[in-house]
């Protein structure tokens, strides 16, 4: 594996490549062009720039997250093929600049949702937050707003204002959708992209939905074993692939982490791992990344990813806003710099005790 860090980009991160240059095992980045919207063609000067940028630093573009899909992909509405061709173009641009992984999701209107960006805990960290009880208390409009006020100033990924002024238009498009259109929708995206991505060796790596169940009664697919298999198989090629969240997936407390990540062997190419810590099942905060500061055992969905053979980008996901550090909610320097040297540890102790025999 290669362990990593999501850096937003000059323009819009508080964390400089230097200093993720200076995490202790961490040699890549996940970035992406955080300024293109979802359907534009990427310039190739763009990848260019942003690819020698950061290996001037001495770092590499591990992968792209994200190269975020149209609405109109995900609605599958009549206009869908003139985003599909953009989003071949922009794969083959970011192939020829020798980027071989991207991360992307099929979520409808809504990225991942938290409801707090900032609950306090006892130690006096922040950290993001949800209740299924405040979802149900909100529309659509008052949590793109509250999202947006309570940001620290950073534009959330997923979250922009401008798609504010459109949730009403987002929501009738996918008024005929359901699961199964939304699977339909999602297979013919897949079957159009696969000649690229197998020209140029570019493993897709679906992020599941966050969190894993319908919000809002639009419809959520990447959510369990059952589906994210079923996606394999309905495209079964190795560039058909998956980024496997322990945070998105483990929102919802039946999913068996290491049981899923066994399921998957071979097809994971990108992982995020985080830990979180559930006071009830629809009452959960993002917690440490260390096991017994969550509810989740570390070290078993990392002996998983080893013992699968995972070989791709890894990196640890959002973290907590410790010792005053001002950032975007979930991605300061301080706590994911902690969840990296943590899971490169439980890496290290893996690998030796298996090499030991
Ligand atoms: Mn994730």
């Amino acid at each position: 594996m290669q362990m990593t860090l999501r850096w937003y980009g000059s323009g819009y991160d508080t964390v400089t490549l230097s200093q993720i240059r200076q995490i202790p095992g961490v040699t890549g980045v996940i970035t992406t062009l955080y300024g293109t919207k979802p359907g534009e063609v990427w310039e190739r000067e763009d990848i260019a720039a942003l690819k020698a940028e950061v290996e001037a630093a001495g770092l590499t573009i591990a992968g792209i997250e994200s190269v975020n899909v149209h609405d109109a992909i995900k609605a599958g509405t009549p206009d869908r093929d003139i985003y599909i061709d953009n989003y071949i173009e922009t794969l083959r641009r970011l192939g020829e600049a020798d980027i071989h992984l991207v991360c992307y999701n099929f979520m409808p209107v809504f990225d991942w949702t938290r409801t707090e960006l900032a609950r306090r805990r006892a130690d006096g960290s922040t950290v993001l937050a949800y209740t299924q009880a405040a979802v149900d208390a909100l529309d659509p409009e008052r949590m793109f707003s509250e999202v947006n006020s309570n940001s620290n100033g950073a534009v959330m990924p997923g979250w922009e204002p401008e798609r504010l002024a459109h949730v009403k238009e987002l929501f009738e498009l996918y008024s005929t959708v359901d699961d199964e259109a939304l699977f339909s929708n999602l297979k013919y995206f897949l079957e159009r992209i696969m000649p690229v991505c197998r020209e140029y060796d570019i493993k897709m790596a679906i992020h599941p939905d966050d969190p894993a169940w319908p919000i809002f009664g639009l419809p959520r697919i990447i959510i369990n074993k059952e589906n994210i298999l079923r996606m394999m198989k309905m495209v079964d090629d190795v560039h058909n692939g998956v980024t496997f969240c322990s945070g998105s997936y483990g929102t919802n407390l039946n999913n068996d982490l290491p049981d899923m990540i066994r399921s998957l062997k071979g097809r994971i190419h990108f992982a995020h791992v985080r830990n979180l810590k559930f006071h009830s099942p629809d009452n959960f905060e993002e917690s440490a990344h260390l096991s017994s500061d969550g509810t989740f055992d570390m070290y078993e969905i990392m002996r998983a990813l080893y013992e699968t053979g995972f070989d791709g980008p890894i990196r640890p996901d959002h973290g907590r806003m410790i010792w005053d550090e001002v950032a975007m909610p979930g991605y300061g320097l301080y706590d994911r710099a902690l969840g990296a040297a943590y899971l490169n540890g439980l890496w290290e102790a893996i690998d030796k005790n298996a090499k030991r025999g």
